[in-house]
């Protein structure tokens, strides 16, 4: 089944190789479906740290919301992600941000992904995966959800 969205950052070392070498890992779990165009991006949140590299990809997966979380944590952690400041530099981070229009809004998970209708990074690849895709909680699309963030962010499409 389609909808199933990922979001991945580096900003740490060669974050190309990062990013390459977690979706090779992501392949060995999940069915990678579609992957956008690579993003160098400004940090959001935490400014004292260096430009991203973000991507989405758009998976399927057998597992549920939580097995998913628990394997991309694990993934994350054998790529040497230490957890230090929060928002701060990462070999290595995978969000998901959408399954299908499953809503879970627990301490330790929550899907949609809290933040994403506030970061370009996350809306302009998704933009090119499925910009009609419903937000099922704000009940708006990602291409609505983009311009009401507009371009203030810097990001440069690689
Ligand atoms: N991730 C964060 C915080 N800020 N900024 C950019 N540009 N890209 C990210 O992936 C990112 C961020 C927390 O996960
Ligand atoms: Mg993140
Ligand atoms: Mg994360």
């Amino acid at each position: 089944m389609r909808n199933i969205y990922l979001g991945l950052g580096s900003n740490i070392g060669n974050k190309k190789a990062h990013l390459e070498r977690a979706l090779e890992r992501i392949t060995k779990f999940l069915t990678v479906l579609r992957v956008s165009s690579l993003y160098e991006t400004a940090p959001v949140g935490n400014l004292d740290q260096d430009w991203f590299l973000n991507a989405v990809i758009e998976v399927d997966a057998e597992q549920s919301p939580r097995e998913l979380m628990d394997v991309l944590l694990g993934l994350e952690s054998d790529m040497g992600r230490h957890r230090g400041v929060l928002g701060g530099p990462r070999t290595i981070d995978i969000d998901i941000l959408f399954f299908h229009s499953k809503i879970i809004e627990r301490e330790d998970l929550q899907i949609p992904h809290p933040r994403l209708w506030e970061r370009r990074f996350v809306l302009e690849p998704l933009m090119e995966l499925c910009p009609k895709f419903v937000h099922p909680v704000l009940k708006i699309t990602v291409t609505d959800m983009t311009r009401q963030l507009g371009t203030r962010q810097e990001i440069r499409r690689l």
